[in-house]
């Protein structure tokens, strides 16, 4: 029989969408297949278009939604950009969750500091988004303009893929559309509250005109994730410490982790961000079906553990 691969460009619910031989939208059917495909799989086709397998992944971007059900984002990921609108006030815990959230799938983010134009003095966000400790890949951009979106294009590599992930209105698909020859549809956000109109719905993969693809997704509202609650690495040196066994690290003055806290060692904002995470995710586990919980936990411990090493190895290569 027939097969060949092809690599799910968008989701419209209902339907799915492929990229044929010359990158062209095409709609398949899918068989009863276990698993259903997420837009970057790529999948196995019959000779009448429909899909009867899908290839394993290399990397997979999931979150938790607030029912606690697990939500499976994007696949084949090779970047994620995250979009800090320059438009409204700054929020240090959005900001800060978002690039949580990408370390989480592995991923070191590239911080997109979108609609420079509306903002008269960028610098002071700049140095905060050097301060979140997120890495240097930092750019100030407007789609409006032009500024900062062909650097950061020349970023992505031919055939690789970014993830734009951010809230609605956030600028997304309209830098999505400097890059890529195919129209994205865009809405102003509401004046009076800088929100946006979650104007896109579905989530899709453009080819950028370098040859790059960037996956728009509608803006995110909430954001959680298994794992959230894990103890970040830069803690583990003063937890390591911490002379009371069985310390959750959370209320008592004399644990190491909150005395390092107290004196500076520790910035106040991660460690209450991650207290935060923590009872997010004790609320979600609640939520949670029992025996899915504890399947997808030993699951999710044994993905965050491979990302921690992949992580870790990264560093190190970039040491080199
Ligand atoms: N001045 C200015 N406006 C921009 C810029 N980028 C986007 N906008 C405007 O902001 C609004 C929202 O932009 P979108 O690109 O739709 O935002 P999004 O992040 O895709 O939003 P969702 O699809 O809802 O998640 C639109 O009115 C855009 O025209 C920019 O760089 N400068
Ligand atoms: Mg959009
Ligand atoms: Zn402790």
């Amino acid at each position: 029989m027939h097969t060949n691969f092809a690599r799910i460009c968008a989701d419209y619910g209902q339907m799915l969408h492929v990229f044929n031989e010359k990158n062209q939208p095409e709609p398949v059917t899918s068989l009863n297949i276990e698993q259903r495909p997420v837009v970057g799989d790529w999948v196995q086709l019959d000779s009448h278009k429909r899909i009867i397998g899908i290839k394993d992944s290399y990397s997979q971007i999931t979150r938790i939604k607030s029912d606690g059900s697990t939500q499976p984002l994007a696949a084949n990921v090779d970047h994620i950009w995250i979009f800090f609108p320059l438009d409204r006030d700054p929020s240090l815990t959005r900001w800060e969750r978002f690039c949580l959230f990408a370390e989480s799938q592995g991923f070191k983010p590239t911080i997109v500091l979108s609609k420079s134009d509306l903002c008269p003095n960028p610098q002071p966000w700049i140095s905060m988004a050097y301060s979140l400790g997120f890495g240097e890949d930092i750019h100030l951009v407007s789609s409006e303009t032009g500024t900062g979106t062909a650097e950061l294009g020349a970023c992505l590599a031919h055939g690789k893929t970014a993830l734009l992930l951010g809230q609605s209105g956030a600028g997304k698909s309209s830098l999505a559309n400097v890059l890529c020859d195919d129209y994205q549809p865009v809405a102003p956000v509401r004046e009076a509250d800088h929100r946006g109109r979650h104007t896109t719905t579905i989530r899709r993969l453009i080819s950028t005109s370098a040859g790059g693809y960037l996956l728009d997704i509608p803006g995110l509202r909430e954001l959680s994730w298994h794992g959230q609650d894990e103890m970040p690495d830069e803690f583990r040196v003063w937890t390591d410490q911490c002379l009371f066994s069985d310390c959750n690290h959370l209320s008592d003055k004399s644990c190491a982790l909150i005395v390092a806290v107290g004196n500076g060692q520790i910035p106040l904002h991660r460690y209450e961000h991650w207290k935060k995470l923590v009872r997010e995710a004790s609320y979600l586990n609640r939520r949670e079906d029992p025996k899915m919980a504890s399947n997808s936990k030993r699951r999710w411990k044994q993905i965050h553990k491979n990302k921690r090493q992949k992580t870790n190895r990264d560093r190190m290569d970039d040491n080199w």
